[in-house]
């Protein structure tokens, strides 16, 4: 079969992880309106008789003004040097800028055939989209494919993948959508709802870690969160007026898990405060990344 990895990159909140989920056909990775949501690389997995896709979702580029930036810099380029085709995603709706154009750059210098897609067409008008078009154009790379992930709407881009792949194993079963542990999905999952619901500055500092997740007597899934955030007065943010959004948050986290898992969910979740964990490399070795 034709087998091969294809990391997802570009700047953040083009839509990368939106449009993984959307070529998988699930849920693997968390998506939102905040920039720097991805914070891992991310498998997922297409498997069809003749190929196999493991799609990685990575961390949008950026300059890095912490030490967790740094890293999540370093996880793409990691997953770069593994890869057999590059999925490289632009903003249909936002002129193309230094950022995407430093990306180009990177990317032709190595010599792996680089897909583009051209993503948020439902929001860009004609015209956008041929600017945008014509300007990537000029990177002379392998494919250039409009798409709206948020719609659903990703015709042409696995056919422009699957063409570029070399022969190789299945490197995962063929019903397997991810390799994620279910600890890391929960802990995932509660993170965008919060995210949904959190403004500013906040959503960066938020860290979601999964203790030992169990199964009850009582048929219920018990899983302990423990959100950090970097300063006291985020705790109270996070924790909201009489506890609001951590009811609310944590209901919505137990809806999708409860649906992901099949089962009834107790979230136990609890806030603490970890001083500046972006910058600070030993805590970044604790919670993983
Ligand atoms: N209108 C529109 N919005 C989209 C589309 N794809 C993604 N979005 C939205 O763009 C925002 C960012 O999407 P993500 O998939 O989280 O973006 P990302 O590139 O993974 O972001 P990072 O992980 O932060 O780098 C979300 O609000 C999505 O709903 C699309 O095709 N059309
Ligand atoms: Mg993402």
């Amino acid at each position: 079969m034709l087998s091969g990895f294809v990391p997802v990159v570009g700047r953040p909140n083009v839509g990368k992880s939106t449009l993984v989920n959307a070529l998988v056909g699930s849920k693997v990775s968390i998506t939102s309106k905040r920039p720097q949501t991805t914070r891992n690389t991310i498998r997922g997995v297409l498997t069809r008789d003749e190929f196999q896709i493991v799609f990685v979702d990575t961390p949008g580029l950026h300059k890095p003004r912490t030490a967790l930036g740094g890293r999540l810099n370093e996880l793409v380029r990691g997953s770069l040097a593994d890869a057999d085709v590059v999925l490289f995603v632009i903003d249909a709706s936002a002129p193309v800028g230094p950022g995407d154009r430093r990306i180009a750059a990177s990317l032709i210098e190595a010599d792996t055939p680089v897909v583009v897609a051209i993503n948020k067409t439902d929001a860009a008008s004609p015209a956008e989209i041929a600017s945008q078009l014509t300007v990537a154009a000029e990177w002379d790379l392998a494919a250039y494919v409009p798409v709206s992930a948020l719609d659903g709407d990703v015709p042409g881009i696995v056919d422009e993948l699957v063409s570029r792949l070399p022969e190789g194993p299945a490197y995962f079963p063929p019903d397997a959508v991810t390799d994620q542990p279910d600890q890391f999905l929960a802990g995932e999952i509660i993170r965008e709802k919060f995210l949904d619901r959190l403004r500013d500055e906040l959503p960066h500092s938020l860290a979601v870690v999964v203790g030992d997740m169990e199964q009850r007597k009582n048929g219920m899934l018990y899983i302990p969160a423990t959100l950090y955030v970097e300063r006291t007065s985020q705790k109270g943010i996070v924790i909201g007026k009489g506890a609001e959004l951590l009811r609310q948050a944590g209901g919505d986290a137990r809806e999708e898990l409860r649906v992901l898992f099949g089962t009834e969910i107790y979230v136990d979740l609890t806030v603490k405060v970890e001083k500046d964990w972006q910058r600070r490399n030993a805590t970044l070795d604790r919670f993983g990344f």
